[in-house]
């Protein structure tokens, strides 16, 4: 994937107005992702092992908010059954247009991905053994967040899996305070400026809205699925898995 520098933030502006997923987004994403997110690259390789196991003949495996299509690569690269697809969905054309060309590129594998510029609520799951929101669902209204796991694990096949990355917010101040301040030690490492990391935080105050990992454990379970567990925590990113 290229990686053309994340500036997005480096100047001081006027006004900081809620973070959207557009062209200047799409162009630096790769870049932003890896020096924003601890683990991202470990997120993205594990997610592949999870699939490998996990894919079931003739099925589809869903990578929703799919972004440059980091996941549907690994997916592709990483399913061995026979008759899997990749459905690959974001409502930023932005970046559908970009993960377009980042998986034309790829010739990887066999595996076919086709992508749809959609809402994620809006996406039918249907005979599915894989399904990933790796950082998405804190993009969705917290209100909305059960009918789409719902929607989900009744679009899942017996044993399929959905892979649930998050970043996560913690009951006790302290322990906010502890994995705020690592994550931002991570930020400064990768090179951003204390001005660049305060008015991103701005800029996603109102539009990200992270939960505990108690939250999400007890949603999905109330969503059905009979299996929760942890499979990676680094500071304030977690990443679920939920087998049905
Ligand atoms: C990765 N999974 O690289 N419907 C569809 N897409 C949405 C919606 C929605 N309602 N809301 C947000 N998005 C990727 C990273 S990024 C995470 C995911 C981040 C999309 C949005 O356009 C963006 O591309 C993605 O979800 C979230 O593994 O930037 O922190």
């Amino acid at each position: 994937m290229s990686r053309k520098k994340d500036a997005i933030y480096a100047g001081p502006l006027s006004e900081i107005v809620d973070f959207r997923f557009d062209e200047r987004v799409a162009d630096v994403f790769a870049d932003m992702i890896q020096r924003s997110v601890p683990g991202y690259s470990m997120l993205i390789s594990t997610i592949g092992v999870l699939a490998a196991k996990y894919a079931q003949a003739d099925s589809h495996c869903y990578d929703l908010g799919c972004s440059l299509g980091a996941v549907s690569l690994v997916l592709r690269q990483r399913i061995a059954q026979p008759g899997c697809d990749v459905i690959a969905v974001d409502n930023s054309p932005a970046m559908i247009e970009r993960a377009q060309e980042l998986l034309a590129r790829d010739t990887s594998a066999n595996v076919p991905v086709s992508l749809a510029c959609a809402d994620i609520r809006d996406v039918v799951i249907e005979n599915a053994s894989i399904v990933v929101l790796n950082l998405t669902l804190q993009f969705i209204p917290p209100a909305e967040r059960l009918l789409l796991l719902q929607r989900i694990y009744d679009g899942l096949r017996p044993g399929g899996i959905l892979v649930l990355s998050e970043k996560i917010a913690f009951d006790e101040p302290e322990r906010q305070q502890f994995h705020d301040a690592l994550q931002q030690d991570f930020k400064r490492a990768n090179g951003y400026s204390e001005l660049e990391i305060s008015q991103k935080r701005t800029a996603l105050e109102k539009v990200m809205i992270p939960e505990s990992l108690a939250t999400h454990r007890q949603r999905l379970m109330e969503a059905g699925f009979p299996f929760v567990d942890t499979w990676f925590q680094c500071f304030n990113f977690a990443s679920l898995v939920a087998v049905k």
